[in-house]
Parts: C-alpha cells; structure tokens; sequence
C-alpha cells in the first residue's frame, strides 16, 4: 500500500471484524475523575461553561488544574478479569478503549497496564489520534492543538504511533478537525497495512483529519451514533453509549439516562440488518469499577444473544432491511451452501395473532420458529402481499427473552 487514499481504500476488511457485530467500547481517563456530566468536562471548563465553573468554584481550591485530578484518578479497584468476565457475558468479542498517552497529554496516571490476554477475550486497544490534555480530540479546534504542543512533543508523538502498535488493534480514533497530513496519517496506514506486527487483522476507523470521516478507512463511524436505516455499500460501526448523555463515567446521570435492554436490542438490529456492527460504551469509574447498571444491562444484552446469536454473529444483511408492511422488523441473513436462512428481528411483539410479512415470500418448504423456543414451529400461509405467520399463545414462562423476538425463516422463494 502506498500513502494515498486511493491505494489505501483497496484494503479488504479483515474478516472477523465483519463476522463480530458487537465490540464493548471503554472511556477512562483522568475525566473519569470529576465524572461531572461529560468526558469533555476540561474543554467546557476551560471554556468558560457556567456549570463547570460552578461546579470548580465551589469543590475544589483556587488555583486547581485539570492536571490536579491525575493523581486521583487511581484505579484501586480495577481487575481486568472481572471486565473481561462482563465483556464476555455481553456476547462481544473485541475491546477498544480511549487509552491516555504521556505523550499528548503529559499526564501521569497509576500506570496501569491493561492485560492484552485476559482469560477470555483479548483486549485490544484503540487510540485517539489527538486525546490530547482533554483525552478526547474530536471538536477541538485546530489552533488548540498548535497551541498545547510544543514542537518537539508533536514530533515525538507522530513517532511514537509506531512502538505504540504493537499493543493497539484498533484504532479508534477521533481527529476530525485536523488535517491528516499533520498527523501523517497515511503514510502511517501504509505502514500499519504493509509491515506492522498487525497488518493482517488490524482495522482501523475513519477519525483521520477533516474530510476522511464517512470516506476513508475501513469501516466507517461518520459520526457518534451513526444508524443510517438503510444499507450501506462501506462497513461501518454505530458506535454509541450506554449513558445516552455520557461517554465518560457521569456521577449525575439519573437511571433514565441509561438505554434499557430494548434500546440496546433495537439498536443491534436496525444496526446489524444494514451491515453495522455495535460498539458499545461504558465509562468505568476513576478507581477502576464498572457501576452495576452497566454490568446488568451488558449482562442483559449478553443473555439475548445467547439466544438469538445465531441471527447476529457472522450474519449479512438480506435483501431487505426491514419488513415493508409491518414495522419495527428487521432482517438478517444467513448463507450456508446454496441455502439461505433469515431472521426477522420483531422489535415488539405482535399484537394480534397473525403477523403480515411483506419482505418474506414462502415456498412450499418454508419453516419458521422463534428462537430460543421448544415449542412448535409457527403456522404460516401465502397471501398475495407476502405471508401472514399465526403467533401462538406462548405461555409467559416460555418466553425465550424479554425483547427483540427473533423468527428463523427457512427455505423462502424470496
Ligand atoms: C424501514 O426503514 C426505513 C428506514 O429506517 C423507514 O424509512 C421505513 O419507514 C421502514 N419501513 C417500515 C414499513 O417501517
Ligand atoms: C480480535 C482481534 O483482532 N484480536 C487481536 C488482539 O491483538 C492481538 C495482538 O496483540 C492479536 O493477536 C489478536 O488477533
């Protein structure tokens, strides 16, 4: 691969990244710390925000910097095994996280070193091209950049991408106000793609500088929650947060805040049906816990894949994204030999006790049945619009899972 976009974009995927679906994102820096509603809680500060002023005023001495929360930020409680156990549990199979660099942001933390191998998932590191002293780049302003880093620092910095590789996969990373030949960008992609340690199974994100975002790279993030509704040509990642309001740990957030189970199944749906994967943030607290409510809900999560895994891992999207009568289902598809399996995702469950299926065409051999349930499969008939599937009345207690019901559709003529 040389330098340039255009040799870069012919890169294929790695293809366990495709086959994954759904990756556990982790924010944890020295914001984690004040946890006081954002990640970005330096950049409001510093500007000038009300709320973080007060909030400075009346916690903390005259005189104190952001860099006075390093110290705090302890991590006494941290144990990767028990991340790595709620990871798993949550049915994800890879791991980024905002990581902090002395480099950038010339702040000491504990030194903690984050297992590669931990027991059951391998843990993987993302970067953020500019984390920087707010450890989190994307809308800061160019000039502030200039501003914050000497020379030298910016230098060694742009240098240190290539030791630091040798524990990163994927790089997450976050500049979009920045050119991406200030960082040097692609010529680092040709040496990541061509002679890195990694270079058959890294993947890299679309956070390179202004302008590649949506464009270029491997998969694309376009923006924070990302889920276009539709397919997409380019792999892409919806990459969103437990917290609705917070990447980093919020001390304020109310339950409210946090997306429930169905959220979470819904989201996995619409994003898996148009090609997505999911990535998933939770924001550990500065002395290293992940709080109860994002254990249960990943826990929670991880529960309905046991179930309905096998319409997500490894899946494609169908010829259809979603049912063209009834809302709220979405397919998948899944190919072995000539046959082709589907998965009609109900993101709620039908009212009435026949479900019209527009997208569906059945042939003779048509089976359906609902995941994760003994009982029998689902009668069904033909209709001139698609066909119609007789809900049974599935005693509570039998239930498979409490959201997201997944009907397996065999041997459909289209
Ligand atoms: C299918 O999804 C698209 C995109 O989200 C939406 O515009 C359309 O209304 C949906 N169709 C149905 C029948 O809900
Ligand atoms: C899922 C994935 O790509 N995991 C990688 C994590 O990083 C190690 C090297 O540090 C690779 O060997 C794994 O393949």
């Amino acid at each position: 691969y040389e330098p340039k976009w255009s040799s870069l974009d012919t890169r294929p995927l790695p293809k366990w990244y495709d086959e994954a679906k759904v990756g556990i994102f982790i924010h944890w820096g020295v914001f984690s710390v004040p946890s006081f509603e954002t990640e970005w809680f330096w950049d409001r500060w510093q500007q000038g925000n009300k709320d973080f002023v007060k909030f400075m005023d009346e916690n903390y001495r005259p005189g104190f910097t952001y860099a006075d929360f390093a110290p705090q930020f302890t991590a006494e409680f941290y144990d990767p095994n028990q991340w790595a156990d709620i990871f798993q549990a949550a049915g994800a199979n890879h791991f980024a996280i905002t990581s902090v660099s002395s480099v950038t942001d010339g702040l000491n933390g504990p030194g903690i070193y984050i297992n590669r191998h931990t027991p059951c998932i391998e843990v993987n590191f993302s970067y953020h091209l500019l984390i920087n002293y707010n450890l989190i780049g994307s809308h800061m302003p160019a000039g502030f950049l200039v501003k914050a880093q000497t020379k030298s620092r910016k230098k060694r910095f742009v240098y240190s991408w290539r030791s630091l590789l040798y524990i990163l996969l994927l790089p997450c990373t976050s500049d979009i106000t920045t050119p991406d030949t200030y960082w040097k960008s692609k010529e680092f992609l040709a040496w990541l793609y061509n002679d890195s340690p990694v270079k058959d199974t890294i993947v890299v994100n679309d956070r390179w500088g202004i302008g590649d975002t949506c464009n270029h790279g491997d998969i694309y993030t376009c923006q924070d929650r990302y889920n276009p509704g539709v397919v997409q040509k380019h792999k892409w990642e919806n990459c969103m947060t437990l917290d609705r309001g917070s990447w980093g740990f919020n001390r304020k957030a109310t339950l409210d805040t946090y997306l429930k189970l169905t959220d979470l199944t819904t989201l996995l749906a619409e994003t898996v049906s148009c090609g997505g994967n999911l990535l998933m943030n939770v924001g550990p607290t500065h002395d290293g816990r992940i709080l109860p409510i994002f254990e249960e809900r990943l826990r929670q999560f991880g529960d309905w894949m046991k179930v309905n895994g096998e319409a997500i891992y490894g899946s494609k999207p169908w010829t259809h994204q979603n049912d063209t009568i009834t809302p709220a289902v979405w397919y998948t598809s899944q190919k072995s030999g000539s046959e082709t399996t589907v998965y009609a995702m109900l993101l709620k469950w039908p009212e009435a006790d026949v479900l019209h299926l527009g997208a569906a065409t059945p042939s003779p051999h048509t089976t359906v049945s609902l995941l994760g349930y003994h009982g029998n499969n689902f009668k069904w008939a033909k209709s001139s619009t698609g066909m119609q599937v007789q809900i049974p009345a599935i005693p509570f207690n039998k239930m498979p899972c409490d959201a997201a019901w997944v009907l397996k559709l065999t041997a459909l003529s289209s």
